[in-house]
C-alpha cells in the first residue's frame, strides 16, 4: 500500500437503500480514473473541468450499458478535502450500484480505501493537524447538541491554536536555554531566570485548565453512566420508567423483579445519560438473582454516578450504603429517596427526595445529576475542550515535564537537566496537533474511523 501515490476509492454514504449515494475518489489519478466510466452529457473530459464544478452524465460499465446517470463533482489539488485530485460521484441509493461502481473504478486502477484514509490524507497534506483531523469523527459521532458543538470548536482547530500557542511560547524558552548552554564557557546568560520560571508557571497553569475540562469532554463525548441501585422493591425500575416516559422496564411489588441490567438512554437539558437499572443487591438463594446482583455490582464499578435508591418508608440500608462508598468513589454517589407521595413527611435524610410514581422531586434530581457530572464547567463556545484520553495523556505528560523542569531550576541544576525537560514538554505539546507522530499512533487514531472517512 502506497501512501499518497494510489488513488483510493470507497463509498461514502451508509449502507442501504437512499435517494442518493455517494461514492468519494482521491488521489493522483481520480479524475482520469473516472474519466473512464464517466461519459458526460456535454461530451467533454473531467479532465478538462475546472475544479469545484458538477457534471451530469452516465456510468459506463464494461459491457457498455449504462449503470446509472450520475452527478460528477471535481475537486482539483490541493483544494479539495484531501489536498489531492478528487471526485464525487452521487448516485442513485442503491447499494447495488455503489458496488458495481466501486468494482469498476478499481478494475481501472482505484484501491479500496482503508478505514479513515481520506482523513489521514487531508492530515498528510497539510490540511487538518492531528487533533482537527480526529475531530473529524468526533463531528461524525456526536449524539447530543453540546457535544457536536465540541466536535466542531475542535475541528476548527480551537484546541490545536491554543496546543500550538503554548508550544511556541516554549520552544522560545528552550531555544534560549540551549543557546546559553552552547555559550557557557563564556558565561553569557541570555535567559532571565525568574521571568522563565514565571512562563513555565503561567503554561503549567494553561495546562491545568485544559486538563480539567476534559472531564466534561468525556462526558460530553461518550454520555454520563449511571446506575440506579439499593436494595430490592425501593422503585429502581419505576424511576427508569419514569426517566425513559414508557413501561420498559417490569415492576412488581414482588422483591427480586429485575435480574438483568436494562439500558436505557436519555438526552435531558442537552447532555446524554444512559441510565442502568439493576437488580436490587441482597442474598438470595436462587442463583439467577444472584447473577443479577452480580451484574449489579459491575455496573456499580463501571458507572460515572450512582443513584442509590432509598424506600423512605424502609429508610437507608447502612451496610449497603457502605458498600457503595467502598466499591467506588463516594463523590459518584446520589442518596435519592424515593416514595415520598406515601410520606410526605419523612424522617429519611438523603440528598433528593422524589416519587418515581408521580414525578415530585425529578427536576431537583436532573439538577444534582447535571452538578455532579458536569461539575461547575460551564461550556462555553469560546473554550477548547479536551475530549480524547490521547490528548489528555499528552498534556498531562507535557505538564510533568515542566514541573520536573522547575525542580531543576530550583534545585539549581545544570541548565542541561532544563533543557532537556523543556524538549521534552515541546515534544508532547506537538504529539496532541501531530507534529512528532509514530505511524502506530496513525494507525491506531484511523483505523477507529469508518471507511470512505
Ligand atoms: N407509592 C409509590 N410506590 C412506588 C414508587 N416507586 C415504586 N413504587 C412501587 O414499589 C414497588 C417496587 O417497584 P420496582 O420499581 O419494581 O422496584 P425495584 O427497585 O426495581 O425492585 P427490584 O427490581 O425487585 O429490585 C412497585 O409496587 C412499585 O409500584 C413511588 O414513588 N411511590
Ligand atoms: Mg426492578
Amino acid at each position: 500500500m502506497n501512501l499518497l501515490e494510489d488513488t483510493i476509492a470507497a463509498i461514502a454514504t451508509p449502507y442501504g437503500v437512499g435517494a442518493i449515494s455517494v461514492i468519494r475518489i482521491s488521489g493522483p489519478a481520480s479524475i482520469a480514473i473516472t474519466d473512464t466510466v464517466f461519459a458526460a452529457s456535454s461530451q467533454k473530459k473531467l479532465a478538462e473541468a475546472p475544479s469545484h464544478t458538477i457534471h451530469y452524465g452516465n456510468i459506463i460499465d464494461r459491457n457498455g450499458d449504462v449503470l446509472d446517470d450520475v452527478l460528477v463533482s471535481v475537486f482539483k489539488a490541493p483544494h479539495s478535502f484531501t489536498g489531492e485530485e478528487s471526485v464525487e460521484i452521487s448516485t442513485h441509493g442503491n447499494p447495488l450500484i455503489c458496488q458495481n461502481l466501486l468494482s469498476l473504478l478499481t478494475e481501472k486502477g482505484a484501491r479500496l480505501a482503508e478505514p479513515g484514509e481520506f482523513t489521514r490524507r487531508a492530515y498528510i497534506n497539510g490540511r487538518l493537524d492531528l487533533a482537527q483531523a480526529e475531530a473529524v469523527a468526533a463531528v461524525i459521532s456526536a449524539r447530543t447538541d453540546a457535544s457536536l458543538k465540541g466536535a466542531r470548536n475542535q475541528l476548527d482547530g480551537l484546541l490545536s491554536r491554543e496546543v500550538a500557542a503554548l508550544r511556541d511560547k516554549l520552544v522560545n524558552s528552550a531555544s534560549l536555554v540551549e543557546l546559553e548552554l552552547d555559550f557557557a564557557e563564556e558565561d553569557l546568560e541570555f535567559v532571565d531566570k525568574t521571568g522563565l520560571t514565571a512562563l513555565i508557571s503561567e503554561i503549567v497553569n494553561s495546562l491545568d485548565n485544559l486538563l480539567k475540562t476534559y472531564r466534561f469532554g468525556k462526558v460530553l463525548r461518550e454520555g454520563i453512566n449511571v446506575a440506579i441501585v439499593g436494595k430490592p422493591n425501593v422503585g429502581k425500575s419505576s424511576l427508569l420508567n419514569y426517566l425513559v416516559k414508557e413501561y420498559r422496564a417490569i415492576v412488581s411489588e414482588i422483591p427480586g423483579t429485575t435480574r438483568d441490567i436494562i439500558r436505557e438512554e436519555v438526552t435531558i437539558d442537552g447532555y446524554l445519560y444512559i441510565f442502568h437499572d439493576t437488580a436490587g443487591i441482597r442474598d438470595s438463594a436462587d442463583v439467577i438473582e444472584l447473577e443479577g446482583v452480580r451484574r449489579s455490582r459491575s455496573a456499580i464499578a463501571d458507572a460515572d454516578l450512582i443513584l442509590f435508591l432509598s424506600d423512605v418508608t424502609q429508610g437507608i440500608d447502612k451496610s449497603l450504603f457502605d458498600e457503595l462508598i467502598a466499591l467506588g468513589d463516594s463523590g459518584k454517589i446520589v442518596s435519592v429517596i424515593n416514595k415520598v407521595d406515601i410520606h410526605p413527611q419523612h424522617k429519611v435524610t438523603g440528598d433528593v427526595y422524589i416519587s418515581a410514581k408521580t414525578g415530585v422531586g425529578i427536576a431537583d434530581l436532573f439538577r444534582i445529576l447535571r452538578e455532579k457530572a458536569v461539575g461547575s464547567s460551564v461550556y462555553t463556545e469560546k473554550n477548547a475542550l479536551v475530549s480524547s484520553l490521547r490528548h489528555f495523556n499528552a498534556l498531562s505528560e507535557a505538564k510533568n515535564h515542566l514541573l520536573n523542569s522547575l525542580d531543576s531550576v530550583s534545585a539549581h541544576l545544570s541548565g542541561e537537566f532544563q533543557a532537556v525537560d523543556l524538549r521534552r514538554a515541546v515534544n508532547s505539546l506537538s504529539e496532541v496537533i501531530g507534529e512528532v507522530t509514530s505511524d502506530d499512533i496513525l494507525n491506531n487514531i484511523f483505523q477507529k474511523f469508518c471507511i470512505g472517512k
